[in-house]
């Protein structure tokens, strides 16, 4: 039976991560391991998760992760002291997250419907603006400095890019590149040369280069024109919560971070965080859990058992009887579930 380590983390990832669970557990045989890593964690030791984590993890077919976060910890400590590390190390190069409009799901967009609104964003996910380089000096004085140092790799950028041109040959055929290489001399030039490389095996795609502010604009205004893009690792985590406002809300969307040679397990995960505001209230949202399973399960090759869950959460909110409040619903986090559960029973 297949193995999965589970890290609920911190807030609502208690709550949603359970619920992913009883959705996942009645289409699936998986074994789940709830590893107990996270704030709490930390708020006793001193450290995210123990120090062989990154060995414990190798064992695992997949991992399974809530969000982490708590008000009492700064974030670059809980962020940097587990999913970031564990990212780098498992070589999780890619962050896979889909863009949906689902029916029954009300979008912001003023006469934009599902139809309009199906992306699928690949973001470099081990460097970029996230690549810890730096450093701070003279700290706590006037004369402070921090320096971060973005660092981009040609092997990295060409691994996230060729990862986007396959699904592009796999979907419309199209892909766009985001960058912001008019304004940087150095790091998103070569991404522009290793895109430009990479493109010449896929010469069947079609691929155009934007920058992120105009590919921010064109999410809003021509949604209808937006299929595979690939970007850096700050500029798709930015373009991707400006992707879930479309979906209809951070409560829904689903990401998968992978390592395209299988040498490792990837890791799913909602993309919200933790939400302190609403954590421990059994309202928050699990379908950006349950959806972040399904890609998991079909990560694992249970195909039909992804879809049989993608199918049953489209039946909740097209039917709109039970959603939460970020969706203009009254239901629990744990009615949602039994909604989605009972769709997948029927
Ligand atoms: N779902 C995990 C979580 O808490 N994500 C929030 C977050 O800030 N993630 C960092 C990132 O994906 O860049």
């Amino acid at each position: 039976m297949r193995q999965i380590a589970v890290i609920a983390g911190d807030g609502i990832g208690k709550e949603v991560i359970p619920a992913g669970i009883r959705v996942l557990s009645s289409v699936c045989d998986l074994e789940f391991h709830e590893l107990g890593w996270g704030s709490d964690l930390y708020l006793r030791t001193g450290a995210m998760m123990p120090e062989d984590g990154l060995h414990v993890l190798e064992d695992f077919d997949a991992i399974y992760l809530g969000a982490v976060g708590v008000p009492e910890v700064p974030d670059h400590v809980t962020l940097w002291g587990l999913l970031l590390p564990i990212r780098k190390a498992l070589e999780l190069s890619v962050n896979v997250r889909p863009v949906n409009l689902l029916r029954g799901v009300r979008g912001p967009l003023a006469g934009r419907g599902p139809d309009d609104i199906d992306m699928l964003f690949i973001r470099e996910n081990t460097e970029g603006e996230y690549s810890g380089a730096g450093g701070r000096v003279h700290t706590g004085t006037p004369l402070e400095v921090a320096v971060e140092v973005p660092v981009f790799t040609r092997a990295a950028i060409e691994r996230t890019v060729r990862y986007a041109f396959d699904r592009a040959r796999e979907r419309s055929g199209s892909l766009t590149s985001v960058t912001k290489s008019n304004a940087s001399r150095y790091t998103y030039v070569l991404w522009d040369e290793v895109v430009e490389d990479v493109h010449q095996e896929y010469a069947d795609v079609v691929m155009d280069r934007v920058l992120v502010d105009a590919m921010a604009a064109r999410m809003v205004l021509r949604p209808d024109a937006v299929d595979v893009v690939v970007g850096s690792n700050l500029f798709a985590d930015i373009l991707t919560d400006l992707g879930a406002a479309l979906q209809g809300g951070l409560g829904l969307a689903a990401s998968g971070n992978i390592d395209p040679t299988g040498r490792h397990p990837s890791l799913f995960e909602p993309v919200h965080g933790s939400a302190p505001d609403i954590a421990g209230k059994g309202v928050a949202n699990p379908m950006g859990a349950i959806l972040s399973g399904a890609m998991m399960l079909r990560h694992l090759g249970e195909l039909s058992a992804a879809q049989r869950i993608e199918a049953a959460v489209a039946q909740v909110t097209e039917r709109g009887d039970a959603l939460t409040a970020d969706l203009g619903g009254t239901a629990s986090t744990a009615e949602v579930t039994d909604a989605v559960m009972a769709a997948v029973a029927a």
